[in-house]
């Protein structure tokens, strides 16, 4: 559980020109820039998120067959079955045709697979059930697209199939009715992230012949199942989230309306992470325990005295996979914390809920930042739910030991596998050699996209600017900063000491910060210290009074006095830091003129390099101009009592910057054209 590595950025950010005279905040266009959207033009279309963005649904392959077979069961009044999935998004793909279908009259069930006993996607048992129900068409969501054997056994006993789906595409598509995908290779449409409920929405407004009352009516529920399968928000689903959550705040459906003030969140400011974090999970909660059903009469709802007790039971549901998750991850910390582990985390038991392995799974595997497999035992089979970390491709590595496993699927991020119970420490022990000798070359690192040495850039009105950017989640992540060398003035325990609350100051500004789940004990720096932090700054809104708050992702003990030591003793430096702190002739230029403008005497109180020396918003970037001028005889440099004076030496002619061994080595010899310097 070592410190998270960060890469920052080499410089402050220049908002250009042509952003000044903009109407964005030189905050907002400092985020857009680092995201690439570098012009004012670029960064409208960026921002986004109004409904010309919604493609055309005939754009998809075998849309217009679709709809004609379809037309064909409203004419016949055929009986139709929506097959879906028991994770949210499955069950908002089926509640949204399920709503639309009866709302023109057909007969229509849904239809979802048993998590523990049928497992995920189309199988024959069901469409036996279903055809001996008299079901004529079924139209599968969020699955199907690897069901071509199912589709030919559907046919043999005279039932049609059409396949809605956003999965990867195998080789060779089922033989369906119509197959419906984005990410069909033979698409012409323009957006391949659509969610399975996007989907299925998108097959409602070619129904409809237009997006506007099907977006009227389902946009919540589309948000929804698009948000909890953590799609990236951008292109069309930003612009459905965007409506999905206006839609939630002012006329949301029942269930949903019920859900959220069950849930305790009906009055606060909701966003993206509301229905990620706390819809999401309530409704998913059925699905693991089997219980699906609940979170379909929920969806269903026709007015909130109905949708009441689904949501009191989807909360009580809710609880009970938290209890059961509580169990596993106990269960997990407790064989850990004797053995802290050094590769991937392989741990098994027989009395754990298949429904929760892999949400624990999640979190063990970030807590640790190590690839882990949780297997539950069952009538002498283990079924693992494998959860990768970082760059290391899980997929693969089980690839490689197949040999120990009796079955495996999924992706570099996310697999299942089952293996005998007395192939468990075989495979553990493959698992581990492999993982050493493929070690991921690019270790996870946090990545700030804006420093901020101008603590002015956060303004109120700059902070403010930053919801244009919403709905942020996956794709379009809440903008992460970082500052350096700032000042940690106080830390106080909140919450029952679960969280802190700090302020920290910058260049005479101070900021209060909140740090969830840390404890002052284990915070790396105290009180009066220089620090480094990484954070997404917010509006804090407290008795209707609003201020900027930053809320901290992490924080560290600052490298910068540090670093001005080492580089003033041995201009020793790391390759990453000669991106950032090289100063160019200019700077040279202007930190020599800065010396002669003070008659030729710099003091600096060296133990506080972090409170910007002389302007210069890094001190590493000072340290270093001086440590060449050192070099080419231009200054003496002393240290006196936690002091560093700077005083300039009589020279003669001019002086070539080349000279300096140090600033050949910062640019090669044959990078910029240095010229003289007085
Ligand atoms: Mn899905």
């Amino acid at each position: 559980m070592g410190q998270m590595e960060w890469k920052i950025p080499h410089c402050a950010p220049e908002i250009s020109e042509a952003f000044l005279k903009s109407e964005f905040t030189p905050l907002l266009a400092a985020v857009l820039q680092a995201r690439g959207a570098d012009t004012p033009e670029k960064a409208r279309k960026y921002l986004t998120r109004d409904e010309s963005l919604l493609c055309d649904p005939l754009l998809l392959t075998d849309m217009e067959r679709a709809v004609s077979r379809i037309e064909l069961a409203l004419e016949k009044k055929q009986k139709l079955a929506v097959y879906g999935d028991y994770d949210v998004d499955g069950i908002t793909s089926v509640c949204l045709l399920l709503d639309y279908f009866s709302g023109r009259g057909l007969e229509c069930e849904a239809y979802i697979p048993d998590r523990l006993d049928e497992g995920y996607g189309v199988n024959t048992k069901a469409l036996k059930v279903l055809r001996d129900r008299g079901v004529d068409l079924v139209i599968t969501v969020d699955c199907g697209i690897t069901a071509t054997a199912e589709t030919e056994f559907a046919k043999s006993l005279g039932l049609d199939i059409i396949i809605t789906d956003h999965h990867e595409c195998p080789q060779s598509l089922p033989r369906a009715e119509a197959v419906i995908n984005p990410k069909r290779p033979d698409s012409a449409y323009p957006f391949g992230e659509l969610a399975g409920v996007g989907v299925a929405f998108k097959l409602v407004c070619a129904l409809e012949g237009n997006s506007r009352a099907p977006l009227g009516r389902y946009a919540d529920l589309v948000a929804l199942g698009t948000i909890a399968d953590v799609m990236p928000l951008v292109g069309e689903n930003r612009a459905l989230v965007y409506r999905g959550l206006e839609k939630l705040k002012t006329n949301p459906l029942p269930g949903l309306a019920a859900l959220l003030e069950e849930s305790g969140t009906a009055n606060k400011p909701l966003s993206a992470n509301t229905v990620g974090f706390t819809l999401a999970p309530r409704i998913n909660a059925a699905g693991r325990l089997c219980k699906t059903e609940v979170s379909i009469k929920l969806l269903l709802s026709k007015n909130r005295t109905e949708a009441e007790a689904p949501a009191k039971e989807l909360c009580a549901l809710n609880r009970r996979r938290q209890e059961l998750e509580t169990e596993v991850w106990e269960e997990a910390m407790t064989v850990l914390s004797t053995d802290e582990p050094k590769g991937p985390i392989v741990l098994g038991s027989d009395s754990w809920h298949p429904g929760v392995v892999g949400i624990a799974a999640s979190r063990l595997s970030e807590e640790y930042r190590l690839p882990t497999i949780m297997i539950c035992f069952e009538n002498g089979i283990g079924k693992g739910s494998c959860r990768s970390y970082g760059e290391f491709n899980l997929f693969e590595a089980l690839t490689a030991c197949s040999e120990h496993l009796e079955s495996f699927g999924g992706h570099a991020m996310a697999a299942g596998l089952n293996i005998k119970p007395e192939k468990i420490d075989n495979f553990k022990k493959a698992l581990g050699e492999y993982y050493l000798s493929n070690l991921p070359t690019e270790q996870a690192a946090l990545k700030p996209e804006v420093l901020i040495s101008d603590p002015s850039l956060l303004s109120m009105d700059d902070v403010r600017s930053l919801s244009e950017l919403e709905p942020c989640g996956s794709g379009n992540e809440h903008p992460c900063m970082c500052m350096c060398g700032a000042v940690l003035e106080s830390v106080s325990p909140i919450g029952n000491g679960k969280h802190l609350k700090m302020r920290i100051s910058k260049k005479g500004t101070i900021f209060d910060c909140v740090f969830f789940s840390r404890s002052a004990a284990n915070l790396g720096a105290n009180e009066k210290e220089s620090v480094d932090i990484c954070f997404t700054p917010q509006i804090n809104e407290f008795h209707s009074r609003q201020s900027v708050q930053l809320l901290i992702c992490d924080l560290r003990s600052s490298e910068t006095p540090e670093n001005c030591h080492r580089i003033l003793e041995s201009a020793e430096l790391k390759s990453d830091e000669i991106m950032r702190f090289r100063p160019d002739r200019e700077e040279l230029g202007s930190v020599w003129r800065r010396i002669v403008a003070s008659g030729g005497r710099l003091v600096m109180q060296s133990e506080r390099f972090s409170e910007g020396c002389f302007g210069f918003e890094e001190p590493e970037r000072l340290c270093l101009c001086l440590r060449i001028f050192h070099e080419l005889g231009l200054v003496e440099l002393t240290r006196v009592n936690g002091r560093l004076i700077c005083t300039s030496v009589e020279t003669r002619g001019k002086t070539e910057l080349t000279q300096s061994p140090l600033y050949r080595a910062l640019w090669g010899n044959d990078g910029l054209r240095p010229s003289a310097s007085e």
